[in-house]
């Protein structure tokens, strides 16, 4: 139905509103008829990445593995969107590489750390200041900070529905829609 496909790859903190944004903007790309998909947590980490914790090289084969599936969802000429924390640079320049020129669209979903702890929807935070979980990210394991992102979506200061907005028409811009 005559429109191009990519990756619009989420990155950011736990708590910074990854899901919450690729979610909506997979729905308005389903209102507009354009085929699209949504890799996440849920279909995830569940499934296929089900014997994956949260060591670095568990993360590492976390992204790795869902690159690949990106890609096979945009050779099937599909825009996927992925919300997965992929703290390392390295990691998702590797996925990137997967990619032809401009069909790997980064977008970092920048959220203080302050503010994504203020949130804790699952209270994970909490639990990782207590002990209870070790390794968490932005505690007691690093996020790197996408160095040149396609998108920046300060969530902290942005609707959902502003962010939604960017991202198509970034799309828009680029002729993916
Ligand atoms: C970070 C963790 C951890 C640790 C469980 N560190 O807010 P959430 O719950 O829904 O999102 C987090 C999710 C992160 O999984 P990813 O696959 O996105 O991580 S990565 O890209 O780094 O592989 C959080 C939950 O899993 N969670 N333990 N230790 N987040």
């Amino acid at each position: 139905n005559g429109h191009g496909s990519c990756v619009l790859w989420f990155t950011g903190l736990s708590g910074s509103g990854k899901s919450t944004i690729a979610n909506a903007v997979s729905a308005e790309l389903y209102r507009m008829g354009i085929n699209e998909y949504v890799l996440d947590g849920d279909n995830i980490r569940h499934g296929l990445n089900g014997d994956l914790g949260f060591s670095e090289a568990d993360r590492t084969e976390n992204i790795r593995r869902i690159g690949e599936v990106a890609k096979l969802f945009v050779d099937s000429g599909t825009i996927v969107t992925t919300a997965f924390i992929s703290p390392f640079r390295t990691d998702r320049d590797q996925v990137r590489a997967l990619f032809n020129e401009g069909d790997f669209i980064e977008v970092f979903v920048d959220c203080p750390i302050e503010e994504c702890e203020r949130r804790d929807p699952k209270k994970l935070y909490a639990k990782a200041r207590r002990g209870e979980i070790k390794d968490f990210t932005g505690i007691d394991s690093p996020y790197e900070a996408p160095a040149r992102p396609e998108i920046i979506i300060r969530s902290d200061l942005l609707t959902v529905e502003k962010a939604v907005k960017e991202i198509i028409a970034f799309l828009q811009d680029q002729n993916f829609i």
